[in-house]
């Protein structure tokens, strides 16, 4: 009882920034901001200095240079922070006792104002610094603010400036009268990421999310310093994404005409990344979950909608899976890789070319295999997969691939392919004492698509046929759940630098735009937290989640106050009475 309440005492003194930085200290003066506050870059020297104005959102520009995207980087920042603060604001009366004064007074004039936010970016940032391998862009900053009202935030990449601001922002409250207030002057931080990899695994084939739910979902992301935005953008069910040389396959793949993702919708979100220092990764999924390529293009599948057995050939209907050796296959995606890979490169260093789930029994009705005997089977992956990578590299990009492709088919692969395992700690064990870089989202953890009630089963209509998840949901996956997953359990610290970081995943059979933000928000927000700050304390602790509920609380007020329609964490009588 003792040690909570000490816990419950460092709550109420340290603020709730999320994720915790690595050192924080700071006090109790108050300091007001004004919105005519000035940010200066570089002393000015560089793009000048920027004071606030709001400006049509920067969305769909090319990126050329690494300079060019680095004042867009900061300036999309700057107004980021202008409207998060001044417009987008709450009034925290539900963590304060009611009743009470938990409010500095309203005599504004009286009080110290902020009187400048420096940013200083010590170094000019790396080339494409918006398609980075793991550990290219430095994304440390420090941050500190004066009793006497100067915010200063240093960093060695506009990445790391936009880290800082992202820190800023969670330092300061609305006033329930007027104006915009902190009450933990001076501040100190310093501040970097445990892993490189931080990402979210969206799953936009089973349902369609429209541009602007996507972004929303960017926007949440950044807030919570995610890095990465893993676009499962085809599956089985439906082919949302336009591939102009190849046609139908949206055209008769996406389930409505309207939902699909046009070659300007994909810039548009890669671009609302790249300003945030998100990189979007575009997966396709293959040789398994491509039923929907059988739409446009029905004779590159093997197995399709076999009725009422589809589960005899994959983990879900409708069954389908790219014919194994086949030449119109290896022409399709040559043409689709022309396609979409230069679109890819300038915003991304990888390309996901899936592998996960492939069944064995849809190739004895391939006619150009006609056996599920793996040592048939297995040669043919190896040179589907070794055909692809070679191509996805003569593009410039580094190939990632499920687990599967590694562990379960025992492929050869490039040293440059990174291992995205979700089965077991084991998988993440196995892949880097295998020597590759891996990607950890362990289905009993990280998955978020086990939310209320969903994944109990579900009832496919035309084949009559239950889908027999029963226990996935149990337990129920819950932040705190979540939030003790260690990505480098088990790991040999020797082998620790192999592991990237990792993804929490929105797999969509029962999430739609309706659902998505609270089936993402906030229990990714615990998974953030592993990924930059790491699952252990300073002692080497995993982390206290009596520590870390209200702090969670607190970020869920911040990201409904920014439109976000993250669940409840707990009711206010615990945060107003303290923890
Ligand atoms: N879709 C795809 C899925 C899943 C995977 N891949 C999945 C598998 C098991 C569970 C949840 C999701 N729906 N393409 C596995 C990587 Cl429990």
């Amino acid at each position: 009882m003792r040690y909570i309440g000490v816990l419950a005492l460092l709550t109420v003194l340290a603020s709730a920034i999320w994720p915790i930085p690595s050192s924080y200290t700071s006090g109790n003066t108050i300091l007001w901001i004004g919105s005519d506050v000035k940010v200066l870059y570089n002393g000015g020297n560089e793009v000048g200095s920027i004071t606030y104005q709001i400006e049509p959102q920067l969305c769909s520009n090319n990126v050329t240079t690494g300079s060019h995207i680095t004042s867009q980087i900061v300036q999309f920042a700057i107004q980021k922070t202008y409207s998060t603060i001044f417009e987008k604001n709450f009034v925290p009366w539900k963590f304060h006792p009611r009743n009470s004064a938990f409010e500095p007074s309203n005599e504004k004039e009286k009080q110290k104002f902020i009187t400048s936010i420096k940013l200083d970016q010590l170094a000019a940032d790396p080339p494409n610094i918006q398609r980075p391998l793991a550990g290219d862009v430095d994304e440390s900053y420090t941050l500190s603010l004066t009793e006497a009202g100067e915010a200063t935030i240093t960093a060695n990449s506009s990445i790391g400036l936009v880290r800082g601001l992202t820190t800023f922002t969670q330092l300061f409250f609305k006033h329930s009268k007027a104006g915009v207030y902190t009450t933990l002057a001076p501040v100190q931080i310093s501040d970097s990421p445990k892993f490189p990899h931080r990402g979210l695994n969206m799953d936009v084939s089973r349902n369609y999310f429209p541009v602007k739910d996507i972004k929303r979902t960017i926007d949440a992301m950044a807030y919570n310093k995610f890095n990465r935005l893993h676009l499962h953008v085809t599956d089985s069910q439906s082919w949302p994404l336009e591939i102009p040389a190849l046609p139908l396959l949206a055209s008769q793949g996406a389930y409505e005409a309207s939902l699909t993702y046009t070659p300007s919708d994909l810039k548009e979100l890669q671009f609302y990344c790249a300003v945030q220092g998100i990189e979007l990764i575009v997966e396709i999924d293959m040789p398994g979950h491509t039923a929907s390529i059988w739409f446009g293009y029905p004779e590159l599948i093997s197995a399709f909608n076999i009725q009422p057995n589809w589960a005899t050939y994959s983990a879900e209907p409708p069954s389908g899976t790219l014919k194994l050796n086949s030449t119109a296959v290896d022409h399709f995606l040559e043409t689709l890789f022309k396609d979409l890979l230069p679109r890819v490169k300038p915003y991304s260093a990888y390309f996901h070319t899936g592998g996960d789930e492939v069944n064995l029994n849809a190739y004895t009705l391939d006619e150009t295999v006609k056996s599920k005997d793996p040592a048939v089977l297995q040669p043919l992956m190896q040179k589907f997969v070794d055909r692809n990578h070679n191509q996805i590299r003569a593009a410039g990009l580094t190939p990632i691939v499920w687990e599967e492709m590694l562990l379960t088919w025992n492929l050869t692969l490039g040293n440059d392919v990174v291992v995205q395992t979700w089965m077991s700690d084991q998988a993440v064990a196995d892949t880097v004492a295998k020597g590759h870089k891996a990607l950890v989202g362990n289905y009993n953890y990280w998955y978020l698509d086990c939310g209320h009630g969903q994944w109990l089963d579900f009832y496919h209509s035309t084949s009559s046929q239950y889908y027999p998840y029963t226990d996935y949901c149990s337990p129920l996956h819950n932040w705190r759940l979540m939030y003790s997953y260690d990505p480098l359990q088990g790991i040999p610290p020797s082998q620790a630098h192999l592991v990237l970081g990792g993804e929490a995943h929105i797999w969509a059979e029962q999430t739609d735009v309706v659902n998505l933000d609270r089936m993402v928000w906030p229990r990714a927000c615990a998974a953030a937290e592993v990924l930059w700050s790491g699952a252990k304390d300073a002692e080497g602790k995993n982390r206290s989640q009596v520590e870390a509920s209200p702090r969670l609380g607190e970020m869920r007020e911040r990201l409904v106050s920014r439109g976000v329609g993250a669940e409840c964490v707990q009711m206010v009588f615990c945060t107003q009475n303290g923890t």
